[in-house]
């Protein structure tokens, strides 16, 4: 044994110092030797790590005190690691105008990073995709007379300020400067696109900028899907190879599964196509974006819920994979105008976390089980994935199994599915498994093994579990702990599932809880074979080499955690396998964040929905006291040394205001349809070209709104013209999916279009009621949803314009006509800084910045119900209302807005939410399917005044109201993270210079 390890570690210094020399090279000066990688993995101070991560935006949380929060509950689902991108249109709004502050700064989610003991992929673009409008690209770049994401030297110019300070930022928080950041992405998936393509050249030169800004870590690439791309220009240049990978496609009918969609050749490729990086997926999909109009989040979590993520990740598994992102992890928030026009406010996902940061999808469990195994066996991460294009009836000599081997130095791991994968019936299986005792058919005990609906299942042999092999386990390994001369091995199954393992050397086992008849033993191989039924009755026995078994079902397991915050100098909180492996496992319930064990006291810290048994698996054997949660807690030690207690849960006593009492004040939010209205101080469209690559003029003079630098939110539009009687307008206008309009001749309502989700842009013709000699003036509304994506390298999908296409009045040319134009206050010399520059759109009340608190709301007209007493006739109107909140700390309580008509109210109305001057919601309830609108914790304000703003454009004659507007809470927990959250800047109002 001593020899193995010795042999082991020789044989990782070996590999480490090779790939030092391989890896210890330079790009620009770049150079560093504390993350380095091998065919196999990567490695941090020579230690393999499988970085296992979630996707996470920080700017998709504008709340910096949670960070950590989520970042804990990343690493408790068994993660070490996190990739974010970063939002190049949030920080350089202006072009040359970079800032990265308030809830913008990265440096506080680099310090939550390593107090969770997190590992930073960082994907700072400048492309990101990501469902952000533009992808990423500020509104500016729409200007550019070139395609986008090319060597361009317009382009890589205009770049050049964001990467060279988004560089230098990430730059300090690398892990050679102390901070959590290991790997860097540049671009995003430079998949595809126009000639040069693929064009390393300018590949090379996205690199060069983020060198020169001093990044030293290595780089990885992400494919779109493996076609290899930049791998055969080889090391040590080039990156890592990496791939995504969303075989489950976007909002597809959401019952049914795929066929042909899970990809058995992506280990074969990988060998073919870059056999000397780590196999690594960068985005693997945990979930989906859903669109206007979609199914919402809950059925894209099931979609891709459990059943998915064991089919499909063990398939990832199956072929070695040690970088391994699951996109998302923690999906967030679309708020001021952030996300793409195809998506909605909400940005959860479906992911693992919810956007309230709950961990109570099932999606969550089942990926910590798969975590956590892996993070247990370090044997994974060496093991060589053996070709599986025989796969279906290896090993089991059942065609409708297929089997995927991968072998280590002595531990071997088999994936087994449904050849089918679809497949929703039981298979029964024998298999025959190589071993060090030669090989065995299982069960050895009778029966046999079943693959039950959609499943796939790790079989292991020859598994180190802390000194002891475990000869063989078909039931699946939770994990393995060694504590002084015992060790506790934690496995589950599915219900009703038979499941044999060999235990070399078990001697005369022991049970020491459950059925005695649901449990068979024998002894063969000079091993102790156990053989059971899997149930809700868990079954603990004791062998007599000093081992535990757990033998679980797979819902009980989900109630087990470890933590794994190492704390030790070296490795600060990272991840360490070898500590990583002797720290208690605890069976709680909702969620386990951290244990510390200091003089016979264990300190530990949870989260807690109901009244909870826990038992801490692997103590001191001498516990004077445990701390829960800061609280002294009785318990009992048992001989066997697990410790014992109840956390009682204790529901909060608190309320929330209802809003049909808060009392709300209101102002007409379409002045510009007024008589007198003065727009003197609009911009004026008088630019007769447009440098827009993505589409020609119609018009005499540029309508396009980025032109004028307007890019986020409702856009208006006045002209004048004096008529000649009856004339008629036709207009097209574009705002993206779900967008709509409305026109208005002076104060005379024309009409509207209300929004289909397929409908980017739209032609109308109106008679306008207009009278011979009169002058008139046309004002458009238009609900801009944010720029396209720019997927295609070279391409202008990004300028896709926005506002006024193409329009006619009869009787006049287009040049009669001269046009005003306004969005948000300033255009992109925005006005609030601490909201950045997407927050705000062009409605009146957002120019004069009303939608923050401290706006003189006191002058406006009262209004007893506010936004639930709605506009009579079409038109806008402006709501505000504060009240308190008082929310007792010790829970996490998320609250919700909750937007609720009936769903036969057919009259369309959009409204937009600000709390505390952030825009948190676009409801439209025509289109749908969002109603429910979280708000996190530190933009409200949970102990004190929060001012709440709502505009409501009712686009119909009969008008429109929110038949109902709540504030819900959500589930409720107690929880163990310090409160109170620290707040998001709120600034207030001030009257602001120029405003019209
Ligand atoms: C992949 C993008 O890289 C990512 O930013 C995000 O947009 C994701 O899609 C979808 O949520 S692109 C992939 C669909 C090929």
């Amino acid at each position: 044994m001593i020899l193995r390890i010795i042999l082991a570690a020789l044989s990782v210094a070996c590999i480490f110092v090779q790939q030092v020399a391989a890896s210890n090279t330079s790009l620009g000066g770049g150079s560093q030797d504390i993350v380095t990688w091998d065919k196999h993995s990567i490695m941090v101070r020579g230690q393999r790590v499988m970085f296992f991560s979630g996707e996470f935006h920080p700017f998709r949380l504008p709340a910096p005190g949670l960070w950590l929060d989520v970042l804990q509950k990343v690493k408790a689902m068994g993660f070490n690691g996190v990739s974010f991108y970063v939002n190049w249109a949030l920080l350089e709004g202006k072009e040359g105008d970079f800032s990265a502050e308030g809830v913008f700064a990265l440096e506080p989610f680099f310090e939550a990073a390593k107090t969770a003991g997190i590992y930073l992929l960082a994907r700072p673009g400048p492309y990101i995709n990501a469902e952000v409008s533009g992808g990423g690209f500020p509104g500016w770049l729409a200007r550019l007379p070139t395609g986008l994401r090319t060597r361009n030297s317009t382009y890589m110019d205009a770049t050049e300020k964001y990467v060279s300070s988004i560089g230098t930022i990430i730059a300090k928080a690398q892990i050679t400067n102390g901070g959590p950041v290991i790997l860097v992405q540049p671009e995003n998936e430079y998949s595809s696109g126009d000639p040069p393509f693929p064009d390393p050249v300018y590949f090379r030169a996205v690199e060069q900028q983020y060198r020169d800004a001093g990044i030293v870590v290595p780089f990885i690439s992400n494919d779109n899907s493996p076609h290899g791309f930049f791998y055969d220009q080889g090391p040590p240049e080039w990156p890592i190879y990496g791939h995504d990978s969303y075989p489950m496609g976007f909002n597809d009918d959401i019952s049914e599964w795929p066929v042909d969609a899970l990809p058995t050749n992506y280990g074969d490729l990988h060998e073919e196509m870059a056999p000397n990086t780590p196999y690594s997926v960068i985005e693997c999909q945990g979930g989906s974006w859903d669109p206007w109009g979609g199914y919402g989040y809950n059925k894209t979590a099931a979609r891709q819920g459990p059943e998915y993520q064991r089919v499909f990740f063990k398939n990832f598994y199956s072929f070695g994979v040690t970088i391994f992102n699951v996109y998302m992890g923690v999906g967030g928030t679309n708020w001021g105008n952030m996300g793409y026009p195809e998506g909605y406010t909400s940005y959860d996902y479906g992911a693992p976390i919810t956007e309230m940061r709950t961990v109570e999808r099932e999606n969550f469990s089942e990926l910590k089980l798969q975590a956590m195994f892996l993070q247990s066996s370090p044997a994974y991460a060496t093991a060589i994935p053996q070709n599986n294009t025989h796969a279906n009836g290896s090993y089991t000599g059942n065609m409708k199994i297929a089997t995927t081997a991968l072998f280590g130095n002595e531990t071997n791991f088999f994936v087994l599915r449904h050849a089918d994968y679809t497949e929703t019936s039981t298979e029964k299986y024998h298999i025959t498994l190589p071993t060090s005792k030669g090989n065995i058919t299982i069960p050895q005990l009778g029966g046999s093994l079943s693959l039950v609906g959609r499943d796939s299942k790790f079989h292991v042999t020859d598994y180190d579990v802390g000194g002891i092999n475990l000869l063989y386990s078909t039931a699946e390994i939770f994990t393995w702990r060694k504590f002084g001369n015992r060790r506790v091995l934690v496995v589950y199954g599915g219900p009703g599932e038979t499941n044999e393992l060999g235990i070399q050397g078990g001697g005369t086992p022991h049970i020491l809880e459950g059925d005695q008849h649901s449990i068979k033993f024998d002894q063969k191989q000079g091993s102790t074979i156990l053989q059971y039924t899997v149930s809700d009755q868990r079954i603990i026995v004791e062998l007599s080499n000093g081992l535990y078994v757990y033998l679980l079902d797979r819902f009980s397991a989900y109630n087990y955690w470890s933590t794994d915050l190492s704390s030790d100098p070296v490795s600060e909180n990272y991840t360490n396998t070898t500590t990583f492996l002797s720290t208690p496992i605890i069976k709680a319930g909702y969620l386990i964040r951290d244990m510390k064990a200091t003089d016979n006291t264990l300190h530990l810290m949870g989260d807690f929905n109901s009244t909870t048994e826990i038992e801490i698996i692997g103590a001191e054997s001498d516990i004077k006291s445990l701390i829960v949660n800061n609280a002294p807690t009785e318990f009992q030690q048992d001989s066997h040394g697990v410790v014992k207690a109840t956390v009682v849960f204790k529901g909060p006593d608190f309320s929330l205001p209802d809003l049909s009492k808060t009392g709300w004040k209101v102002l007409d939010a379409l002045p510009e349809i007024q008589k007198d209205y003065d727009d003197s101080r609009w911009t004026k469209a008088s630019l007769s070209n447009s440098n827009n690559t993505e589409r020609n003029l119609s018009t005499p003079m540029s309508l396009y709104a980025s032109d004028y630098g307007f890019h986020s939110g409702y856009l208006i539009y006045r002209t004048s013209f004096t008529s000649n009687g009856g004339e008629s307008l036709h207009l097209e206008t574009q705002g993206g999916s779900a967008y709509g309009h409305s026109i208005w001749l002076n104060e005379i309502f024309v009409g509207s279009f209300s929004g289909d989700i397929t409908a980017y842009s739209w032609n109308q013709t109106f008679n306008l009621p207009a009278e011979n000699g009169e002058t008139y003036t046309i004002t458009i509304l238009i609900d801009q949803m944010g720029y396209e994506e720019n997927g295609s390298a070279g391409s202008s999908d990004m300028k896709t314009p926005r506002g006024i296409l193409n329009y006619s009045l009869s009787g006049f040319n287009q040049s009669d006509l001269s046009w005003k134009i306004t969005g948000n206050l300033g255009g992109e010399s925005f006005r609030d800084r601490t909201r950045g520059p997407l927050n705000e759109g062009g409605l009146f009340a957002e120019r004069q910045g009303y939608h923050l608190p401290g706006a003189p709301i006191s002058s406006w007209k009262d209004s007893k119900l506010g936004p639930m007493e709605g506009l009579s006739g079409p038109g806008v109107a402006f709501y505000a209302t504060t009240f308190k909140l008082d929310i007792p700390t010790g829970y996490d309580i998320p609250i919700s807005l909750s937007f609720a008509n009936s769903t036969d109210t057919t009259s369309s109305i959009r409204c937009q939410v600000y709390v505390n001057g952030y825009q948190f919601g676009k409801w439209i309830h025509n289109i749908g399917p969002q109603d429910i609108f979280p708000v996190p914790e530190g933009i409200w304000d949970y102990h004190g005044e929060n001012y709440l703003a709502v505009s409501l454009w009712a686009l119909e004659k009969g008008g429109g109201k929110v038949e109902n507007l709540n504030l819900v809470a959500g589930p409720v927990i107690q929880s163990s993270y310090p409160r109170p959250i620290e707040m998001s800047p709120i600034s207030q109002w001030h009257k602001r210079d120029g405003a019209y």
